[in-house]
């Protein structure tokens, strides 16, 4: 398996020679600073590109090629967005950088409502307290229907959370909560997310499916003609979020996307940590029953709770048995070729000194990503 480590560009803290000496090949990144919707231009990426291989790396995975929110809404008029998404893919490809990694999710991307929750051995982790995101939905954002949505348990925690909350304390829950969309853009207020989510409304799961068929349609083509892989990114947390449908989150969903346009060309991101986060999704199991279709892995655990809530285990801890995920993904015919990314990771020893992209710190990843090649290195990858 091909290991990877995603750098943020050149305002990252961490320096691709720091990254070399992490022993990752690859380098997993995207253009950030370019708004969602506009063409990345062949020289932006060109001269990106550059930099990565001037440090003796490889572009491996674009993470991602973001889809516009109009695109997910379904809008009257999308050809334009849907011409630059296909540019974008074309002046990509002509950079031979061939893999695409995106995600479906309405609005927010991952979500977690602690980025700091300490953990037993002194560091932090990212963590989803259900009661906190019930208390957000309900007395923050006003979405009395969210009640229906979360156990009474973590409702009724809700209520008390919210009443013993400071200002600071709603605060923080909301750069939590909006910590997990990349970039500078499409970040909201209170205000801001309450008119976009007026935008979904109506959009159930049968209409963002067909949103999202009309999406593979329109871009598969494309990807068979430039020799592209697409991998959607599954759904985190894989559960329906401010009343908005999310159609990525289970076995059964990723069977429908595959279904959709049957071609190896659409493909997925196994994101075991995303997919772990819901109970009954088997991980291992959906690692072996989609190997073939898998493009690119994101490595991470994480530990559930009764009322829904989780947290991020280290990277071979948790509830996912991740020695079977990646026996999984080295029995499908490309499992050697797949790149891999350690995901996320504790903040421990002087990771929280050194100004890293929240929930991507340098030294947890690092034991991360040692952990993951022993594994792969055992099992022949
Ligand atoms: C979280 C990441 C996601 C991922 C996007 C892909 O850490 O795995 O933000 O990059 O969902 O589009």
């Amino acid at each position: 398996m091909i290991e990877t480590w995603r750098w943020y560009g050149p305002l990252d803290p961490i320096t691709l020679p720091q990254i070399v000496q992490t022993g990752a090949a690859g380098i997993v990144t995207a253009l950030h600073d370019i708004p969602y919707g506009a063409v990345w231009s062949r020289e932006a990426i060109a001269e990106r590109h550059e930099m990565i291989r001037d440090a003796g790396l490889t572009w491996e995975v674009v993470e991602s090629l973001p889809v516009h929110e109009a695109i997910k809404r379904g809008d009257s008029d999308l050809d334009m967005l849907f011409a630059n998404y296909r540019q974008s893919m074309a002046n990509l490809a002509a950079e031979g950088i061939t893999t695409i990694c995106y995600n479906f999710m309405p609005l927010l991307d991952w979500t977690r409502t602690d980025l700091h929750a300490p953990v037993a051995n002194g560091g932090t982790c990212l963590r989803f307290e259900a009661a906190k995101m019930a208390a957000f939905e309900i007395y923050m954002l006003g979405r009395d229907a969210a009640r229906e949505d979360y156990s009474a348990q973590a409702v009724e925690q809700a209520g008390v959370w919210f009443q013993a909350a400071h200002e600071d304390d709603r605060a923080a829950l909301l750069n939590s909560i909006m910590s997990g969309l990349p970039g500078a853009f499409d970040r909201y207020d209170i205000a801001g997310l309450k008119t976009a989510l007026k935008g979904y409304d109506g959009i159930g799961r049968a209409a963002l499916r067909e949103n999202y068929k009309r999406f593979l349609d329109e871009i598969i083509p494309t990807a068979q003609e430039l020799g592209m892989k697409m991998c959607v990114h599954p759904d985190d947390p894989p559960r329906d979020i401010l009343g908005l449908p999310r159609i990525v989150s289970t076995a059964e969903d990723i069977a429908w996307i595959m279904a959709a346009v049957d071609a190896p060309e659409n493909g997925l991101t196994l994101c075991s940590g995303s997919l772990g986060a819901n109970p009954s999704n088997d991980v291992p199991a959906i690692a072996a029953r989609f190997a073939e279709r898998i493009h690119f892995a994101h490595l991470r655990n994480t530990r559930s709770e009764a009322d829904g809530s989780f947290e991020e285990a280290e990277h071979l801890e948790g509830d996912t048995d991740m020695v079977a995920v990646v026996r999984a993904l080295l029995a499908g015919e490309n499992g050697r070729d797949i790149p891999f990314r350690p995901d996320h990771g504790h903040e421990i020893l002087m990771d929280a000194d050194l100004g890293t992209v929240v929930g991507y710190p340098l030294i947890g990843r690092l034991r991360g990503l040692a952990e993951l090649r022993g594994v792969a290195r055992a099992l022949g990858g």
